[in-house]
C-alpha cells in the first residue's frame, strides 16, 4: 500500500482526496468535451455580439472602452431569416447542458488548487495565475449567462459587457490552457482508456476509497445531468407542446396567451408603463424624420392607407427562446423611408419607442435591414390587430435580427446614416 504523502493540513495533504475517481482519463474525457463546446459558445457569443450590428454605437452596444475588441465592421445580414434564432438557440441551450460537464471538470482537479508548494517554478506560477483565471472566468461566464437568461437581466444593462470582457478573459486562458494541456489529454485518452493502472499523477488519489462506481458509470451521470438540462431546455426554442417541454426556461416555458398572440412576451405593456390613452387611435402618432429635417406625422389611419405587407418571422431572443415564424402584417420600412425623402438607397433608422420605462428604449437598424422587402413596422399578427404586450399600435420586426432590435410600441423614427 502507498502511503500519502503529506503536504499539509487537511485539504492541501494529497491524501485529502481519496475519490478513486480522479485522474488523467476522467479529466482527460471532460476536457476535451469542453474544448469543442466551449469554442462553439465563443464563437456563437462573437456572433451574437455582431447581430446587435455593434458599430451602431453607443446606441445598440454600450460596451465602454471595447477598443480593438469590438471589430466588427459588417452589417449583419438578413438572410436566412432564422439566423439569430439558430444561433442564439444554439449559444444558450449549449452552455446550459456543458454545466453538468464543466462542474465535473473542476471537481476532478480540485485538488490542484490546493498543492503545494503555491509555486515550483516561476512557468509553474505563471501557469496556475492563468489556471485562476481560467476557473474564474469559466463561473463567470457561465453564471452571468445563466442569471441572464433565467431572471432576465438581474444587473439591469450591465450584464452585457460584463459577459462580453468576460468572454474575452476567459477565452484567451481557455486558449492558452488548451495549447499546454490537449497534447497530454490527446495521449492520456489514446493510452490509458479507462485502465487503473494510471501513471501516478497529482490527479490520482494517493489514499483512494473503495469505487462505488466506475469511471464510466460517473461519466454516465455527467451525460445524464447534460441530457436532463438539454431535454428541459431545447423546446424554448419551439412552439407548442414542445415549448412546454421547456421546464428551466424563463417565464415557466408556458405560452402567455392562447390565439393569434399567444407567442412568446419578453416585456408586458404594463411593464413598460405603456399607457392605454396613449396609444389609443386619437392619440398615437408616428414621427418619420429624413432627410433635409423632413418629417411627417401618422395615425395608424394613415398608416393603414399605405401598402401593406405580410412576412412570416420569428422573434428570438438573447436570453435563448425564440418563436416559431409569426405573420406579421405592416408598412415596409422601406416605404416609410421614401416617406421622407429615401426613394432609392433607403439609410439606416433609428428607431424609438414610446416607453419611458426600464433599460429599453430605442435601437438602430442597418440600411440593409431597412432595405429589405420583409422588414416592417407591423401593425398585425396573424392575422390580427397587435396586442398591447406585443407593442400595439405599431412594432418593428426585422429577418434574422436579435429580438431586442424588434422595438415595441414605436414612437417616432428617424431615417439617415448613422
Ligand atoms: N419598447 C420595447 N421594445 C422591445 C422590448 C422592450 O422591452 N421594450 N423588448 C425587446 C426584446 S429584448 C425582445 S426579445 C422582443 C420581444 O418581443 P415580444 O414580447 O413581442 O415577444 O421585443 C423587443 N422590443
Ligand atoms: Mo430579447
Amino acid at each position: 500500500m502507498r502511503r500519502a504523502p503529506s503536504h499539509g493540513p487537511g485539504p492541501f495533504s494529497p491524501g485529502f482526496w481519496r475519490s478513486p475517481l480522479r485522474g488523467p482519463w476522467f479529466t482527460s474525457v471532460l476536457g476535451v468535451v469542453l474544448l469543442g463546446g466551449i469554442t462553439v459558445l465563443f464563437v456563437t457569443g462573437l456572433v451574437s455580439y455582431a447581430a446587435y450590428n455593434p458599430d451602431l454605437s453607443p446606441v445598440n452596444d454600450k460596451t465602454p472602452d471595447k477598443g480593438i475588441l469590438g471589430f466588427y465592421l459588417f452589417s449583419w445580414p438578413t438572410n436566412p431569416h432564422w439566423l439569430y434564432r439558430l444561433n442564439q438557440g444554439v449559444h444558450v441551450t449549449l452552455g446550459i447542458t456543458l454545466i453538468p460537464v464543466l462542474l465535473a471538470k473542476l471537481w476532478s482537479v480540485v485538488p490542484k488548487l490546493f498543492a503545494l508548494p503555491p509555486a515550483r517554478s516561476l512557468t509553474h506560477a505563471l501557469e496556475r495565475i492563468s489556471l485562476l483565471l481560467l476557473v474564474g472566468g469559466a463561473l463567470f461566464e457561465f453564471v452571468t449567462g445563466v442569471l441572464n437568461v433565467q431572471l432576465d437581466y438581474v444587473f439591469p444593462g450591465s450584464f452585457y459587457p460584463l459577459h462580453f470582457y468576460g468572454a474575452w478573459v476567459f477565452f484567451a486562458a481557455f486558449v492558452a490552457h488548451a495549447a499546454l494541456k490537449m497534447p497530454m489529454a490527446l495521449r492520456n485518452l489514446r493510452h490509458m482508456r479507462d485502465s487503473r493502472e494510471e501513471e501516478k499523477t497529482e490527479l490520482v488519489s494517493p489514499n483512494p476509497s473503495p469505487p462505488t462506481v466506475s469511471r464510466r458509470g460517473a461519466l454516465g451521470f455527467v451525460g445524464g445531468g447534460s441530457l436532463l438540462l438539454f431535454a428541459t431546455t431545447a423546446g424554448q426554442n419551439f412552439d407548442g407542446p414542445l415549448r412546454r417541454t421547456a421546464l428551466l426556461a424563463p417565464h415557466g416555458g408556458a405560452e402567455p396567451v392562447s390565439g393569434p398572440a399567444g407567442f412568446q412576451i419578453n416585456k408586458t405593456a404594463a411593464y413598460a408603463g405603456i399607457r392605454a390613452v396613449d396609444t389609443s387611435d386619437e392619440a398615437w402618432r408616428l414621427v418619420v424624420e429624413g432627410r433635409d429635417g423632413r418629417t411627417v406625422r401618422l395615425s395608424r389611419a394613415d398608416l393603414l392607407q399605405l401598402p401593406l405587407h405580410s412576412a412570416a418571422l420569428p422573434i428570438a431572443c438573447v436570453e435563448g427562446w425564440s418563436t416559431s415564424d409569426q405573420w406579421w402584417r405592416g408598412v415596409r420600412l422601406r416605404d416609410l423611408a421614401a416617406l421622407v425623402g429615401y426613394d432609392t438607397d433607403p439609410p439606416d433608422v433609428f428607431v424609438e419607442s414610446l416607453q419611458q420605462r426600464g433599460s429599453f428604449r430605442r435601437a438602430a437598424l442597418r440600411a440593409n435591414q431597412v432595405a429589405d422587402s420583409r422588414s416592417l413596422l407591423a401593425l398585425f399578427v396573424n392575422g390580427e390587430d397587435l396586442t398591447p404586450d406585443h407593442g400595439h399600435p405599431a412594432r418593428i420586426i426585422v429577418p434574422a435580427a436579435p429580438g431586442v432590435l424588434n422595438t415595441k410600441w414605436v414612437a417616432r423614427m428617424t431615417f439617415g446614416d448613422l
